[in-house]
């Protein structure tokens, strides 16, 4: 992942003994090309013009650091839960994000640890989407529960929990349909299948997953399914194919969601847990 160096850019503008207004312009310019977001940008510099005039000898790196630190909510939790006897994740978001591929990435870690996972086509609307999950699943030595072409997502869910009942597994991932209808249209959908998904086990997660290459038009999007359901976390995929990644900070503070997983490629093992930390140092690395 490489972010166009606009941290070091920005560690050099804010490494000179005085900054003129022009410099304080270039700093507000590099934050909204990383696709920080308007709101979010005038924060960041006003925090940080209001931290020089108070100590003129302050450390604007670790500043720098702190305010995206304190931008990307360092406190708030990112585990994922799987805190329940049978507890079903459920993956949400527009079309094409990385549901599906998320779902099979994940799906792959916990087998690794020793769980035994069941995904669940809820996607019905494509033909083509339950034959990439049971791919997936496949790959990451799950089972996957699929019903008829165009059938009830809720039966679906249905039946993969009566299976994972059965067959004793701890999980179950549900892949959804992305469709973006009407809000009421979406919360009636996804509703109904969380429902069924409470009835004989525990949703301990919905995650929103959404592509970081899409910037302030994917967050648009996003937020129509944030409003329809409670979401949990915030799946961020295709960080590989962004230089940017202020989208991070963005998608946290308008949705007011962590991201817990950021997904870079397409191979089985492109999925990490979030660490604003380790972000923030990788960000304000000088680009060689
Ligand atoms: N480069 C890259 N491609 C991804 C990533 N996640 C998903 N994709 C690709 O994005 C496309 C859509 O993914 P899919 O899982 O089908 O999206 P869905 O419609 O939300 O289920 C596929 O070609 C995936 O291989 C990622 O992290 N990086
Ligand atoms: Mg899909």
């Amino acid at each position: 992942m490489k972010f166009k160096g606009w941290g070091s850019s920005l560690r050099s503008l804010l490494s000179r003994s005085e900054i003129t207004e022009e410099q304080w312009q270039e700093v507000t310019d590099s934050l909204l090309l990383a696709d920080i977001g308007n709101h979010w940008t005038q924060i960041i510099v006003q925090n940080l013009r209001t931290a020089i005039t108070r100590n003129k000898d302050l450390d604007l790196d670790q500043a720098l650091q702190e305010v995206l630190l304190s931008a990307l909510e360092v406190e708030k939790p990112r585990t994922i839960n799987l805190d329940a006897p049978l507890a079903v994740i459920a993956f949400v978001g527009v079309n094409g994000v990385g549901k599906t591929t998320s779902i099979g990435k994940y799906g792959y870690q916990l087998t690794q640890q020793g769980k035994k996972v069941v995904f669940a086509a809820g996607d019905t609307f494509r033909a083509a989407a339950v034959d990439q999950l049971k791919t997936w699943a496949d790959r990451a030595l799950a089972t996957c529960i699929s019903g008829n072409l165009n059938s009830d997502p809720a039966s679906v869910v249905h039946e993969a929990i009566a299976s994972a009942i059965q067959t004793k597994a701890n999980l179950v991932l549900l892949d959804t349909a992305g469709r973006l209808h009407t809000k009421t249209a979406l919360m009636d959908e996804l509703g109904k299948v969380l429902r069924v998904a409470a009835k004989n086990a525990t949703v301990t997660e919905v995650l929103l997953v959404m592509d970081a290459t899409t910037g302030q038009n994917g967050l648009t999007q996003a937020k129509v399914f944030a409003e329809a359901v409670d979401v949990t976390g915030v799946v961020l995929t295709k960080f590989d194919g962004t230089a940017k990644g202020g989208i991070v900070i963005a998608v946290q503070q308008e949705l007011g969601i962590p991201v817990k997983l950021i997904g870079s490629g397409e191979g089985i093992e492109d999925l990490k847990p979030f660490d604003p930390q380790e972000f923030v140092s990788m960000l304000l690395e000088t680009n060689s």
